[in-house]
């Protein structure tokens, strides 16, 4: 049976996918604005963020593409009797995005070269093993056994992933600064919270039993999810490459801080700099 969606509820999910749209393009645009601030040694985590928000840019736009031809309007509802809404673009992005996202941490890091490598092959292969099992139980129906039993094979993997930041990574924090030990900290419980959407939209299908609601619920939470994985988790990392630079005495970065000026005692106050 076809979906019927209300306008409401269509719009919502336009939306929601413009709104992904504009956050990663702007990020895009800030990414490579401020790369400059950082320290040459530094950079590879901002040119990993800039890659992330750069194919979720491009999949977003091929998402609203696929949502638009898929509905048509009969003057009161949406009804979806066009082209198969694409869901395909987006494990393909997350095939993509998510091993990048992991290697933006750890790269950030600067751990020792053996341990970072042997990070970045395991959690590579645990992030491309969740997002291949989940795939099949994705497209499967709501209710059927498939759906669960993917969806519990993906969760899988993607609890190893939580161990290996959570307890492994903790391990290496030790040689960290104080500033960054709990930047990356905050990082960690970002990465559990935003994550976590995205098994909840899983199983948005299977608990909600309105089929509209459900099909809503699914697209805008991985559309929220989205944006609080990619371009915020971004900018959190950025935060962290500038403290780090600025602990080096990278001179651009320190000039990033004291552009907001507490020499004159008013955070409000910006004071000009001359060249030095
Ligand atoms: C699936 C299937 C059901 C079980 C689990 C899943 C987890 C997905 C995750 C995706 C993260 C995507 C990110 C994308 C950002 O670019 C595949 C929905 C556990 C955690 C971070």
């Amino acid at each position: 049976m076809e979906l019927l969606l209300s306008e409401g509820q269509y719009n919502l999910v336009y939306n929601a996918f413009s709104f992904v749209i504009a956050s990663m393009g702007a990020a895009l645009i800030f990414f490579l604005l401020v790369r400059s601030k950082v320290d040459p040694r530094h950079r590879m985590a901002i040119t990993l963020s800039t890659l992330v928000v750069a194919i979720a840019l491009y999949h977003y736009l091929r998402i609203f593409d696929s949502w638009s031809a898929a509905f048509s309007f009969d003057g009161t509802n949406y009804l979806q009797d066009g082209e198969p809404f694409n869901e395909g673009y987006r494990y393909v992005d997350w095939l993509l995005t998510v091993p990048l996202l992991l290697a933006e941490l750890v790269v950030v890091l600067k751990l020792t070269k053996g341990k970072t490598r042997s990070l970045l092959i395991r959690l590579t292969i645990a992030a491309t093993a969740m997002i291949l099992l989940g795939w099949p139980g994705e497209v499967s129906d709501p209710d059927s056994t498939a759906r669960t039993v993917w969806g519990v094979l993906s969760t899988l993997p993607f609890l190893y992933i939580l161990y290996v930041l959570f307890v492994e990574l903790g391990r290496s924090l030790g040689r960290q600064s104080d500033t960054v030990r709990k930047l990356v900290d905050g990082l960690r419980y970002v990465i559990l919270a935003t994550w976590g959407v995205y098994p909840l939209a899983y199983i948005a299908p299977s608990v909600i039993d309105d089929e509209a609601k459900a099909e809503v619920a699914r697209q805008v939470g991985y559309a929220i999810a989205d944006v609080l994985a990619k371009p915020l988790f971004g900018l959190l990392v950025l935060g962290i490459a500038l403290a780090k630079s600025r602990e080096d005495g990278y001179g651009p970065a320190l000039d990033a801080e004291h552009a907001h000026g507490d020499e004159t005692g008013d955070p409000d106050v910006e004071v000009a700099h001359s060249p030095t």
